[in-house]
């Protein structure tokens, strides 16, 4: 594949040229170079993702609040075939079909259970949002501050800032953090020794979580550091081990 086959539409930050903190479009950036699969980044601020997804024919991933529809990042745009597709899990359900010459994501017959799997284990990793969102608009262009600040805070009903807990609230949702990776932990652990789910073999799930995880870091910046260090002494190093796993493919 000497070509760039796919055009991959990610979210402009105050980090580009290196990826920003979006969980979801890392995860496809991450799988894109786990597989070796050639791609260009068209960059987007957040006001521009819904007239460029509707242009190119993208299709929305969900509603909004006011029901209006909701055209989200990560996209791709496969020259080779001429799809077009949005949501992360099923671009990367399309990448190992498409490309089976390939590292896969999903070996064997292990989609459903890798998807299910995934769907676990994020939910317990969103106990870090409250933690972390604060620090994602310091990352962001002004332009797309606006627009960001506007739709998150609108559906809270205040600003992210206020989510944060402090003193006694956030040592409990300190506890509360390390009981789900916890968890999460437990899971992975129950496959071996290995760093991954499936042992010394990193598939979907390992770039999911390791991508998130990569997006955590890039959000919490320098001045969200301490958090990091603390999140990274939990469970044996469970969780830097898996960005930094993911880290070389995060790029
Ligand atoms: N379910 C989607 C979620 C993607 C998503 O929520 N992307 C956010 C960035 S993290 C987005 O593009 N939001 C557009 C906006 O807020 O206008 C996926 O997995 O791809």
């Amino acid at each position: 594949m000497s070509q760039k086959l796919i055009t991959f539409y990610d979210i402009t930050t105050k980090a580009k040229p290196n990826p920003g903190p979006s969980p979801f479009t890392a995860k496809v950036r991450c799988a894109l170079n786990f597989k070796g699969i050639k791609f260009t980044t068209v960059w987007l601020e957040y006001p521009e993702i819904e007239a460029e997804c509707k242009r190119i024919g993208a299709p929305p991933t969900g509603k909004r609040p006011d029901g209006s529809l909701l055209y989200t990042l990560p996209v791709i745009q496969d020259l080779s075939t001429g799809v077009v597709m949005s949501e992360s899990n099923v671009i990367l359900e399309y990448l190992d079909k498409t490309y089976p010459d390939t590292p896969k994501l999903f070996p064997g017959n292990t989609l459903g259970i890798q998807l299910a799997f995934d769907a676990a284990a994020q939910t317990r990793l969103l106990d870090i949002l409250p933690l972390a969102i604060a620090y994602i608009p310091a990352g962001l262009n002004p332009v797309a501050e606006a627009h960001w600040r506007s739709t998150r805070e609108r559906q809270l009903g205040k600003r992210v800032e206020e989510l944060e807990p402090k003193g006694e609230a956030r040592v409990a949702a300190l506890q509360k953090i390390q009981a789900s990776l916890g968890e999460v932990d437990g899971w992975i652990s129950k496959s071996g020794e290995g760093k991954f789910i499936m042992g010394d073999e990193m598939t979907f799930v390992d770039i999911s979580l390791g991508a998130a995880l990569c997006g955590v870091r890039v959000a919490l910046g320098d001045k969200g550091a301490a958090f990091w260090e603390e999140i990274s002494g939990w469970h044996s190093g469970r969780w830097e081990q898996l960005r930094k796993a993911c880290e070389p493919y995060h790029k």
